[in-house]
């Protein structure tokens, strides 16, 4: 519990043992329930999670927002936070997450990585892509938001019914973001959080992921 709220923490993970025990070893204990989303992972990513006490749910469905609609819906906590399972998002930020969350009375608070302070965290490739699809985000739904494609949230679950969530892949990232903003009985904020090198391998397609994300902008943008 964090000032009477149950907090709920949801990874997906995709072969991620090295960065998945790390980040439960370092979970405040405040947090009341985690939920690893796994979806088929070949290395010891689930074992070691269940181990470790989290509730692993398995997702036959491969994509990153697969994984997180099925977290969702087994999430029973006030309050959801994500973060993925490479120990590249703060773990120690959550109180300072939770309590910025509760101060700023929103339903959606989204961490920005940007700008990135560690060199190694984040390739110039990487950051140009997250500023363009950033910007591009920002124009089409005239909102400003620096870092479109962070996966670390905290938020209200009952904002979740609110949404409409259509994304299975990587643009679950910026679509949970339009829909927060969309809403404005929601409440959207950004606050800053420091971010770095990722363990184990990156799942993520630069130029495959990249393209689809800003193409499912327009999408979502024009409502197809
Ligand atoms: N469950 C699940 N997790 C995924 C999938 N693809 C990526 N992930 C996880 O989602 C998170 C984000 O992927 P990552 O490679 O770190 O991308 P980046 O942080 O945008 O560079 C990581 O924790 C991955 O393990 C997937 O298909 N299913
Ligand atoms: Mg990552």
């Amino acid at each position: 519990m964090y000032k009477n709220f149950r907090v709920t923490v949801v990874i997906p993970c995709l072969n991620e043992e090295q960065g998945i025990q790390k980040i439960l070893l370092e979970l405040p204990a405040f947090v009341d329930e985690v939920i690893v989303v796994d979806n088929g992972s070949t290395d010891r990513t689930a074992t070691i999670a269940n181990e470790m006490g989290a509730h692993v749910i398995t997702e036959l469905h491969r994509g990153y927002g697969r994984a997180y609609k099925s977290g969702f819906s087994r999430a029973t906590g006030d309050i959801i936070v994500t973060l993925d399972g490479d120990h590249s998002y703060p773990v120690d930020a959550l109180s300072y997450l939770l309590e910025a969350f509760i101060h700023c009375r929103v339903g959606f608070l989204s961490a920005s990585r940007l700008p990135v302070l560690s060199d190694s965290a984040m390739s110039s490739k990487h950051k140009a892509g997250n500023r363009i699809l950033s910007f591009v985000l920002s124009l089409l739904f005239f909102r400003w938001v620096h870092d479109s494609q962070s996966g670390m949230w905290v938020f209200r679950r009952d904002v979740l019914n609110k949404m409409n969530l259509t994304s299975d892949g990587m643009a679950f990232s910026e679509e949970i973001k339009i829909e927060a903003i969309k809403n404005r009985d929601i409440g959207f904020r950004e606050i800053f959080i420091s971010y770095s090198q990722r363990l184990g391998e990156k799942k993520l397609r630069p130029w495959r992921d990249g393209f689809q994300n800003l193409m499912f902008l327009f999408r979502k943008r024009l409502g197809i």
